[in-house]
């Protein structure tokens, strides 16, 4: 342990806050081991599902003697959270528990997460650890630009760069100018936000004049969205951002389960707290390292809503071997991609189901539409486009325009965010002969 450790203390981009990335392979399975045991042995205790689920399989917290034994418990998915809504998961009295955060379900009801003083701070401390990776630390000013909400990525981001002893300039999304503006003014060293808005922000820097590359800004933390190396080296010629990939997921702490390391080669998993397997999705068998399949994640230190197998639903694969970084975890590919239909448009998650059960509830609106995503100026658009009725169709304009701007209105309460909404002839949107396609994704 102390040559690991020496060693990785004696490079310049080293942090104290990083030591547990470090932790020598058969510690950090034994450590694994201990907290997955009390943690299985918590939910079992505390939330009936989990209970019941064991039962019906005869199984009880004392099957799980290593951890491949983990491979016995039943998987836990969205459908889970949904069907509890909201609070039917908590293991913990809501007395103990300090923060909720929400995010969306499939439907219109949000999935509900829950955290007690002690997960705020393992949070706090695996957001810590993932900045250091990012080479930051005390004097550096991070811009927080990661929305502050129900969302797990403002307050997330928030914790974490207070907790590294950064100074934080909370901003929030939006107001593209004033992120400018600040971020020249303050002499802002690094920037948490989704990586399509950062392309925004560089377009928009661009007209307004500014030289990002004038700017001490050195680094960019990215997440809530999949994106792609091209995306990166944008990134990297246009400013002088080191551009690094941020992981995380509201059902199992928000970001900060997975970050990229200097190298650049896979995102390494806070695996002292989060257990990773890959499953095919199919079948739900587990895969050696090395294959791509649906990430599985167990919360290893969580007590106000334990995730036990969570099926996050995203593709990826464990990535053999070590990395030059000399960190001990395990690394995962970047997400590229889901095993489900959710879209994520500019870090908001959303279902094509939630949008549809808002249209079906429209009197003169018939069940076809499409849903159209493109890419302007770096930021996602998104319409969808709906057949009426032919007399709907028929009536004055304003009668039209009313229709879309109430259909607006309830989607953006829904889902969370605007989309626009074209009302269209009958017959206008092209029928499928086998499953419907619902989404035309042009964002390339
Ligand atoms: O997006 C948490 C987060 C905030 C992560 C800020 C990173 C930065 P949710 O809103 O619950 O939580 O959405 C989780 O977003 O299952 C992935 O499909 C996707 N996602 C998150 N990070 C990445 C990433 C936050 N780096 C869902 N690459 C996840 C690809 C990502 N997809």
């Amino acid at each position: 342990m102390k040559d690991a450790m020496t060693q990785a203390a004696s490079n310049p981009m080293y942090h104290p806050a990083s030591a547990p990335d470090f932790v020598p392979a058969p510690l950090l399975r034994k450590l694994q081991l201990d907290r997955l045991q009390a943690i299985v042995a918590h939910a079992y205790e505390r939330v009936e599902l989990f209970r019941q689920r064991l039962q019906s399989n005869a199984l009880s917290p004392s099957d799980i003697q290593s951890l491949a034994d983990l491979a016995k418990l039943p998987f836990t998915t969205k459908t889970d959270l949904r069907d509890t809504y909201p609070f039917g998961l908590f293991a913990s009295s809501l007395k103990d528990i300090v923060r909720v955060h929400a995010s969306s379900g499939t439907t219109g009801k949000p999935i509900v997460v829950a955290y007690t003083k002690d997960d705020v701070a393992v949070w706090t401390s695996v957001m810590v650890r993932s900045l250091a990776t990012c080479g930051l630390h005390e004097g550096d000013i991070i811009q927080n630009a990661y929305g502050y909400g129900l969302f797990t990525g403002g307050l997330g981001a928030h914790y974490g760069a207070e907790g590294i002893g950064a100074t934080v300039i909370p901003m929030s999304g939006g107001n593209t100018d004033r992120q400018i503006m600040v971020m020249k003014d303050f002499g802002v060293t690094a920037i948490c936000c989704t990586p399509t808005y950062f392309l925004h922000l560089i377009d928009r820097a661009s007209q307004l004049g500014v030289d990002l590359k004038s700017l001490p800004l050195r680094a960019g933390v990215f997440g809530a969205e999949p994106w792609t190396q091209s995306m990166r080296k944008h990134i990297e010629s246009a400013t002088n951002v080191a551009a690094y990939d941020i992981y995380g997921l509201s059902e199992i702490i928000g970001p900060g389960v997975a970050i990229e390391c200097p190298c650049h080669n896979g995102l390494h998993i806070f695996e002292d707290h989060f257990y990773p397997e890959i499953i095919d999705p199919e079948t739900g068998k587990v895969l050696p390292d090395g294959q791509e399949g649906e990430l599985v994640l167990t919360t290893l230190s969580k007590w106000a809503m334990p995730m036990i197998r969570y099926r996050t639903r995203d593709i990826t694969t464990l990535l053999p071997g070590s990395c030059p970084c000399g960190r001990s975890l395990r690394r995962m590919r970047r997400i590229g991609r889901r095993s489900d239909d959710m879209l994520i448009i500019r870090g908001v998650n959303v279902y094509p189901s939630q949008i549809e059960a808002v249209l079906l509830e429209v009197e003169g609106i018939l069940p076809h539409y499409m849903i159209i995503l493109t890419r302007e100026h770096g930021l996602d658009q998104i319409e969808v486009q709906v057949e009426v009725t032919a007399q709907v169709f028929s009536d004055r304009v304003g009668t039209l325009e009313a229709l879309s701007d109430k259909i607006m209105d309830t989607i953006e309460r829904v889902v969370g965010i605007r989309i626009k909404v074209t009302l269209v002839e009958p017959q206008t949107i092209a029928r499928s002969e086998g499953k419907a396609k619902r989404v035309i994704d042009k964002r390339g």
